[in-house]
């Protein structure tokens, strides 16, 4: 029997460098000889997807709890392939996961239960990498765009929902399942923090996937 793939997730503020290092480490991870796919959320080519992305970039307005609805669709309708690929042996990088959901969503002003409870039951990351980087070194990156999102004041209210994330997922399935890896310097020092993480979690292509919230 094949050991299965890991899940791996990459979380972080926009423009803390989430699909850069999701590719690098894709590239790596096939580069060794593993089998590996990106999956990224929200995905944007499903009927949902597209919905999210006309919302996203302003051409649409949506109910916020529907379109937080949508983002937890959009995850639904990828997870039995995300299953199947852990099965046959394919680790999965995600950029971004219901923890995003969560965070954009309370960040808006949701209640945080609410916005938790459409994902239960998801599979669980094996390791969730959180990129962190201060407000001040985001700016100085290619500067945010027009997407809906891209504002300072709501990224500020953004990180302090996903510390509450961060101690929801310590507290349900462990310490280990989420990690901060800090995201200032240069492309390569955060990619060997990265690298020495993924290469922490190799054991647990033995364990069952769990799953989220439960
Ligand atoms: N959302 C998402 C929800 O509200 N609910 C949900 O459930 C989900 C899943 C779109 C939005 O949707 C929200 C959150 C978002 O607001 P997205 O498509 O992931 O999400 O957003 P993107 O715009 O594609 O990605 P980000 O803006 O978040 O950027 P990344 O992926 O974090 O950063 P990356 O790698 O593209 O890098 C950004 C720039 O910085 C440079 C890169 O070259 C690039 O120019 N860079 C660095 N510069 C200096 N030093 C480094 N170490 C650097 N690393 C990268
Ligand atoms: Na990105």
């Amino acid at each position: 029997m094949v050991n299965r793939g890991l899940f791996i997730v990459l979380e972080g503020l926009d423009r803390s460098g989430k699909s850069t290092q999701v590719s690098r480490l894709h590239d790596q991870l096939e580069q060794d000889g593993h089998k590996a796919r990106i999956q990224k959320f929200p995905d944007r080519i499903t009927a949902i997807g597209k919905m999210i992305d006309s919302y996203l970039r302003s051409e649409a307005e949506l109910d916020d709890r529907a379109v937080h609805l949508l983002f937890s669709a959009n995850r639904w309708e990828c997870c039995q392939a995300i299953e199947q690929s852990l099965q046959d042996g394919v680790t999965v990088i995600a950029d971004r996961y219901a923890f995003s959901g969560i965070a954009f969503s309370a960040a808006k002003g949701l209640p945080f239960d609410f916005c938790a409870s459409p994902d239960i039951g998801l599979p669980l990351p094996d390791v969730t990498l959180y990129l962190t980087v201060s407000p001040a070194a985001a700016a100085k990156r290619a500067a945010y765009g027009t997407e809906r999102y891209e504002q300072v004041d709501l990224q500020n209210r953004v990180r302090e929902q996903f510390k509450l994330v961060a101690d929801k997922v310590r507290t349900m399935h462990g310490p280990d399942r989420w990690v901060e890896v800090d995201a200032e310097g240069s492309i390569d020092q955060v990619w060997e923090r990265i690298w020495s993480q993924v290469k922490a979690i190799e054991s647990k292509k033995g364990e069952q996937i769990h799953r989220l919230w439960t």
